[in-house]
């Protein structure tokens, strides 16, 4: 098998908007290869910022964000795009079959693969319980998916696309107890054999996670294993009130 890669690097980042104050403060953080990090903070913290620098959406004022060790600076768009999969809190459905909707970035997917993709991520029962099943019209002004169905969507599309680094900025909609579920599993099986870096809105997406760092200030406040920041007592038990 070939190596897993994606692994994610900050390097002493600063980072603002246009003119304004510095968002991020001098943030460091590591993602080895093979591993699933959360990204947790209060609202403003930064959280959403970290995955546009990662994403390259926007560039750092000062220090360096690396994949594989490269300077994204340095690595060409194509290159960046085959490497990461995002999975943004709004999911983007276009007007067009779900598995046209699945198969967006991989038109030359079979129905096999499609279809198995969606067995992964979770979605294959809902999505034959459909009234046209695969063919169902969905987008604007198609059949209309819940939150949870959307997500788990969108990550049997980065299963197709077989990204080396999943970025994910997870919703923060409520969901019933057994989507909950069904998103846990699909998340499971998206980031088992990959690099992944989530901004978490869920406490089983966190628990499940090989690192969490958390973010106030823009900066790196505590970091570790969710025993660890529990057992430490600050802002993280306290975010979860646990
Ligand atoms: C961090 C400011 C925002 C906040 C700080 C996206 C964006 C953010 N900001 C801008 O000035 N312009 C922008 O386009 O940056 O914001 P964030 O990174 O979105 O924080 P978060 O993701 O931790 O917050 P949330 O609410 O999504 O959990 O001062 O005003």
């Amino acid at each position: 098998a070939p190596p897993v890669r994606g692994s994610v690097e900050l390097r002493g980042v600063r980072f603002g908007y246009a003119d304004g104050p510095d968002v991020l403060r001098g943030l460091d953080l590591v993602v080895p290869a093979g591993q699933t990090h959360a990204v947790v903070g209060s609202t403003g913290a930064g959280k959403s910022s970290l995955l546009r620098l990662v994403l390259r959406f926007s560039d750092p004022r000062e220090g360096q964000v690396l994949l594989d060790g490269t300077d994204v600076r340095e690595l060409g768009w194509d290159a960046l795009r085959g490497a990461i999969g995002y999975v943004s809190q709004d999911v983007f459905l276009f007007h067009g079959t779900v598995r046209d909707n699945l198969a967006y970035g991989r038109v030359d997917a079979t129905d096999e693969q499609v279809q198995e993709a969606a067995r992964q991520a979770e979605a294959h029962a809902f999505i034959t319980a459909l009234p046209q099943g695969y063919d169902t019209v969905v987008g604007e002004r198609g059949q209309t998916l819940s939150g949870g169905q959307r997500q788990r969507i969108a990550l049997a599309r980065a299963i197709l696309r077989d990204p080396a680094l999943l970025v994910l900025d997870e919703a923060t909609s409520a969901v019933d107890t057994e989507t909950e579920a069904a998103i846990q599993r699909s998340l499971a099986a998206v980031t088992a054999s990959r690099t992944a870096l989530v901004v978490a809105h869920r406490l089983s997406t966190v628990r499940d996670a090989d690192r969490i760092w958390v973010l106030a200030d823009g900066r790196v406040a505590e970091a570790g294993s969710h025993d660890e920041l529990v057992e430490a007592g600050g802002i993280y038990a306290g975010l979860w009130a646990v």
